[in-house]
């Protein structure tokens, strides 16, 4: 089993790169990447990782990369493995990378398609919970209450009125051979997931929860501490779903989610019945959570 010790030193996702500080993108991708190994394709769509590792004639990749448009991930990745297939390469390992706008947002029917089809791919999904290269716009997976530069705070406005996109069990409605969510908070976690995902065959989706200093108005130093955090408050439920079989891998603490909101600019406005409706939908989300594994778990027996 991987162990974080154990990573090789050579990075596949270079050092040198021009992410902000306290990044949990690069942190993410970093790491799976070195999980992933050099026999890999990656395929990244218009996004801060992109705009960090790619910005010509600027490159952070040692193995082939391909940019193609922002709606077309999964499609684009299609593509690539059936093409090293034909070329008797079977065994290389293509995989999408894109944020959560291209993912839940722009790019879900590409996603879909390719899941439907169980194409043999990876498609890692970082949710920085916001379009954040192009200057913090909302996404479906924006949650409620947050301030970004289209769900403004004023006197008539006060941040998203809608709940974040539970994009994890799209997904596992697709069914497909493996779902998991990951935190960069949960290191030892993420990394075993993406062991086991890279030696599945068939459509893969791991989505990873990234923090952004930038878009969230957090500390860049607490980038680990808040992606724990949002585990433990019951936020992000971390769980893996194999052939269907959904396995919760963390369970939360139920810290209050208001100590995780007040760390962060995006939610200092909230008011007291905002901080009080995220607490609601967090305990509604647990046991809705904690349910349907129940359910899965006994169907799949
Ligand atoms: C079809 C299309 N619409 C819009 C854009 C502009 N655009 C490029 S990246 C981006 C936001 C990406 O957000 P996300 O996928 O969450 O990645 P992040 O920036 O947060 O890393 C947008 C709106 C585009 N390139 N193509
Ligand atoms: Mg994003």
């Amino acid at each position: 089993m991987v162990r974080i010790k154990d990573l090789p030193d050579k990075a596949i996702m270079t050092p040198g790169h021009t992410a902000c500080a306290g990044c949990g993108v690069a942190i993410a991708i970093r790491n799976m990447m070195k999980v992933i190994g050099e026999n890999s394709v990656v395929y990244n769509p218009a996004c801060c990782l992109m705009i960090f590792t790619a910005m010509y004639p600027k490159f952070g990749w040692t193995i082939p990369y391909h940019h193609v448009a922002f709606e077309n991930s999964a499609a684009c990745a299609t593509g690539i493995k059936r093409a090293y297939s034909k070329l008797g390469k079977d065994d290389v390992k293509v995989v999408a990378i894109a944020g959560d706008g291209g993912t839940a947002d722009i790019g879900i029917q590409a996603l879909s398609g390719a899941a439907e089809r169980n194409e043999d791919i990876i498609y890692i999904m970082y949710d920085n919970e916001a379009y954040m290269n192009t200057g913090i716009q909302r996404s479906g997976c924006t949650p409620y209450g947050a301030w970004t530069t289209t769900t403004p705070v004023g006197k008539v406005k006060a941040g998203k009125k809608e709940h974040k996109k539970d994009m994890p069990m799209i997904v596992h409605a697709h069914n497909v051979p493996y779902v998991a969510t990951a935190s960069v908070g949960y290191m030892a976690d993420l990394l075993k997931k993406v062991e086991k995902a890279r030696d599945i065959k068939g459509f893969r989706y791991i989505q990873v929860f990234t923090p952004c200093p930038t878009g969230w108005r957090s500390d860049t130093a607490k980038t680990v501490e808040l992606a724990k955090m949002a585990v433990d408050c019951g936020m992000y439920t971390l769980f893996e779903a194999e052939k269907g079989k959904i396995r919760i891998t963390k369970k939360p603490k139920m810290t209050p989610v208001r100590d995780y909101l007040m760390m962060q600019g995006r939610f200092r406005h909230l008011k007291e019945e905002d901080v009080e409706e995220l607490q609601r939908w967090v305990n509604e989300k647990w046991r809705r959570d904690e349910a349907l594994a129940k359910f899965y778990e006994e169907f799949y027996k």
